[in-house]
């Protein structure tokens, strides 16, 4: 499977209901490794950019008044498949269909609030990581030479 990476952000709520570190756990048990992260109040016009696609539609406003109302951890993820293998972690959109055991199936009351960002496809996922990082600000791993464990 092919290297990849992957933009996703914990959305307001996430780090005052103080569960940021629970589902950081469980990227990182995953196997993702983290080479971007950035603790953030996402500007609105930031917001409408990454929601552009949803412009228009019934919950547009609401999306974007959410996402804008406190402090998000956005990151970027690699791993192989790392764009399919996160959204299938996050589990559906739609609260009531989010299977136990994926991250909104066991913290998303509400489909508006499902806590957690994936992108959807590789294009997605590099327009996103472009939206929301400098490429300075991710972080390889494998580069240096260092025997860290
Ligand atoms: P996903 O985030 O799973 O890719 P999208 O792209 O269809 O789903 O929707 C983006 C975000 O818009 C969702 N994460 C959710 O917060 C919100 N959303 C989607 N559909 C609805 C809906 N029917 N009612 C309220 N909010 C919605």
């Amino acid at each position: 499977m092919a290297l990849e990476r992957t933009f996703t952000m914990l959305k307001p709520g996430v780090l005052s209901r103080r569960i940021a570190g629970e589902v950081i756990s469980r990227l990182e048990r995953k196997g993702f490794d983290i080479v971007g992260a950035k603790l953030m109040r996402v500007p609105r016009r930031l917001a409408e950019a990454h929601y552009a696609e949803h412009a228009g539609k019934p919950f547009f406003g609401e999306l974007v008044d959410y996402i804008t109302s406190g402090p998000v951890l956005a990151m970027v993820l690699e791993g192989d498949g790392a764009i399919a293998m996160l959204r299938s972690l996050c589990g559906s959109t739609k609260a009531e269909d989010a299977a136990p055991g994926t991250i909104r199936g066991d913290y998303a009351m509400h489909t508006g609030l499902n806590i957690i960002h994936a992108s959807d496809s590789a294009a997605s996922a590099e327009r996103e990581i472009g939206l929301f990082f400098r490429p300075d600000e991710i972080v390889g791993w494998k580069d240096g030479n260092y025997p860290w464990i």
